[in-house]
């Protein structure tokens, strides 16, 4: 059994509403659990700045899927959600990525783990250090010291992930 941090994200077409659907779709990957979720998250869009706001949270699964099926199931859903996405760092009905699984270092063309833009990026560290701020990626960093460490002023406090 492995362990697998997903950042969701989404700013268009209700994205509270794609976050929670996405978690639920998530409960339903095979020999998949989910076992914590951060809260979710607002966020000011990195990339154009002329799109809306995003919504980001951090899911937590143990997993016997290996790092390719698991980005080929978090794929699928994406086009389950009717995935829109306009332009390259533009807006997106849904996207799922593999942050971290166990303590592996993958570098291919099409996966990368860890996330190679994880440690910048606020909207990823703050709901991350949400479920598990004493996680270390491969490196030896902690996520509380990469969330201390980077800007966060455009992430706020949405709401809990854990509705039903
Ligand atoms: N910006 C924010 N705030 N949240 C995201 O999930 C997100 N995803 C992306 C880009 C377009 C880079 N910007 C983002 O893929």
């Amino acid at each position: 059994m492995s362990r697998a941090w997903i950042g969701l994200g989404s700013n268009l077409d209700d994205p509270p509403a794609q976050i929670a659907r996405a978690l639920d779709w998530l409960d339903q990957l095979p020999d998949t659990r989910r076992r914590r979720t951060s809260g979710l998250y607002g966020s000011r869009p990195v990339g154009p700045a002329d799109q809306p706001d995003f919504i980001n949270a951090v899911a937590e699964l143990d997993t016997e899927l290996a790092p390719r099926a698991l980005l080929r199931a978090l794929q699928a859903l994406e086009d389950r959600a009717g995935r829109v996405r306009r332009r390259r760092w533009g807006e997106r009905s849904l996207d799922l990525d593999i942050l971290l699984y166990d303590h592996r270092e993958l570098d291919e063309p099409d996966l990368c783990i860890p996330h190679p833009r994880m440690t910048e990026r606020a909207f990823v560290l703050v709901p991350l250090a949400d479920t598990a701020p004493e996680l270390r990626l491969p490196d030896g960093r902690t996520v509380e010291a990469l969330r201390r460490a980077c800007n966060d002023a455009g992430v706020w406090y949405h709401e809990t992930g854990q509705r039903e």
